[in-house]
């Protein structure tokens, strides 16, 4: 069977940032003049935008991974890394964008609606950014953070006014062509239609959607013929119209069973839609309309007239329609749009869900520590943005960097937080949730001890050496190096004497 492509899974990769860079600048006479390293760029977001001319999801299915580009490095003479472009990827309107696990994050409705899908990593912080009064020369820059990653699933409900279902070959496609600018494929075959067909319908000056849905068999609601994946198509419709194929070959067809064929369908997958109760009419109470098609035929007619007072009990309209020779087409079309006009009307005032992002369970602090089982022992996790993010952004081969991840933890109280929990110096440290945490041996009286040692980190004393030598002090230097001159010429006279070295004045006599 065809594969359907109005549902896809989508890969999307934002962008990375940037790493920072550390460097210091030269000056002629000031060889370390100062940290100079520029921040890395931002990585691009990954964005889905509905687009008007997109109408299916057809290009995802050909292409599920998408990824924006990644922000440039920083480098030294504070040249800001470049940012990664944003990845734009159009998606028809009606797109409903779910996380895996089917959370409904957005129902894309409106051209121009965005959803960014996928943030960009931030770049990391040069050095010279890192510079502080306290902390005059990092010898280390801050990682840029790795770019969003998620898998999404997409699925398209056409929005339209009105949809069209029937049997496959009743002539859906055909109205549509006949009664619209649209122009999609029509043949003698069932399961033409694989894709939903959106066509805009004038009836004087009031303008309604149209959209044809791939023909319906028995059991469709079950999955068989294209299934339930085009039957979400209907789900946002104001006005159902049953296309029903007057002339029909098959001799266990007649409109009437056909229609309670398609009825049955259609009720059984609304039985199915619970969620959807609360914001719109139900499917099966929803305004109807009746067409016998193909009356064009004379078995056409005949038919039309054995049926046609059966149908008309229903109390919904019942027309004679021909899509190939346009009768009572116009007609349909003024029905449709009364149709459409009232139940527009009745519309609730849009109302956009917030998107509930759950937060985390963190206190005032922004992280919290957790004791737990850890390979066998006893461990203490830090979870919270901020450390999560500063391990992320920390390069564990620079001792310095890693210092000031220290300086970091310890300034929003983590070393506090750690102690209270019962950590001690070797207890294991993990940051950061699951797998992905960074596993530490914790040292905390180390951290502050290597402080005493060395310094303030990031201090230089060659950056700090302001001094200027006097006049009698240059004297001085001068005389020690004439005097170390001299030395060094009166023990090459010796050596030379000695005979260490051949005497070009002496060769050119003997020659
Ligand atoms: N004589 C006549 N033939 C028609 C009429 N409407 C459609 N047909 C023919 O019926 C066949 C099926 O038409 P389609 O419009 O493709 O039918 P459909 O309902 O879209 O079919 P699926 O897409 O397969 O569900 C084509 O050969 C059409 O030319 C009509 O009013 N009169
Ligand atoms: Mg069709």
């Amino acid at each position: 069977m065809a594969t359907f492509v109005d549902r896809v899974e989508l890969q999307v990769a934002a962008g990375s940032g940037g790493h920072g860079a550390a460097s210091i600048r030269r000056e002629k006479f000031k060889p370390l003049a100062g940290p100079d390293g520029a921040n890395g760029g931002r990585g691009g977001d990954v964005i889905l935008e509905v687009d008007a001319s997109t109408t299916t999801l057809l290009s995802y299915h050909h292409k599920p991974h998408q990824k924006a580009t990644s922000g440039g490095f920083g480098k030294g003479d504070l040249r800001h890394g470049a940012y990664g472009e944003d990845l734009v990827l159009s998606v028809p309107d009606g797109t409903v964008v779910m996380a895996s696990d089917g959370t409904v994050l957005i129902d894309m409705v409106g051209i121009g609606t965005r959803f960014t899908a996928a943030r960009g990593g931030t770049g990391g912080l040069g050095n010279a950014a890192l510079a502080s009064t306290q902390r005059k020369a990092p010898g280390f820059a801050l990682l840029g953070e790795p770019g969003e990653e998620r898998t999404l699933v997409l699925e398209l409900k056409t929005v339209a006014d009105v949809a069209l279902v029937g049997f496959p070959s009743a002539g859906k496609s055909s109205l549509i062509a006949a009664m619209s600018a649209a122009r999609p494929k029509i043949a003698d075959y069932p399961f033409t239609t694989l894709v939903p067909n959106l066509g805009v319908v004038e009836a004087g000056d009031f303008r309604y959607t149209v959209a044809d849905v791939p023909g319906l068999i028995p059991g469709a609601s079950q999955g068989k013929g294209l299934g339930l994946d085009f039957l979400r198509h209907i789900e946002r419709c104001h006005v159902l119209v049953h296309v029903l194929d007057a002339a029909a070959l098959e001799s266990d067809r007649d409109p009437f069973t056909d229609l309670e064929t398609i009825e049955n369908e259609l009720a059984t997958y609304a039985a199915g839609l619970d969620e959807e109760a609360e914001t719109r009419v139900p499917l099966m109470d929803r305004p109807s309309v009746i067409v016998l098609n193909k009356t064009d035929l004379p078995d056409g007619t005949e038919m039309a007239d054995m049926v046609r007072e059966r149908l008309a009990e229903r109390d919904v309209p019942v027309l004679d329609v021909s899509a190939l020779s346009h009768k009572g087409l116009r007609e349909l079309s003024f029905v449709l749009g009364e149709l459409v006009e009232q139940a527009r009307a009745q519309l609730p005032e849009p109302t956009v869900a917030p998107i509930v992002i759950t937060p985390r369970a963190v206190d005032a602090k922004g992280f919290r520590v957790v004791k737990e089982e850890f390979e066998g022992s006893t461990a203490f996790r830090v979870e919270g943005d901020k450390p999560e993010r500063w391990v992320r952004q920390t390069d564990f081969t620079n001792d310095e960097a890693v210092g000031y991840l220290a300086d970091r933890l310890a300034k929003i109280g983590a070393e506090d937080e750690l102690f209270k929990a019962g950590a001690v110096s070797g207890s294991t440290v993990l940051i950061g949730p699951g797998n992905d945490a960074v596993v530490f041996d914790w040292e905390p009286t180390m951290v502050g001890g290597a402080e005493l040692l060395m310094g303030r980190r990031g201090t230089d004393k060659r950056l700090e050496d302001n001094h200027r030598a006097t006049r009698e002090e240059k004297r001085e230097d001068q005389r020690a190096r004439t005097d170390a001159r001299m030395k060094r010429i009166a023990a090459m006279d010796a050596e030379r004497r000695a005979g260490h070295w051949a005497d070009p004045s002496k060769d050119e006599g003997n020659a």
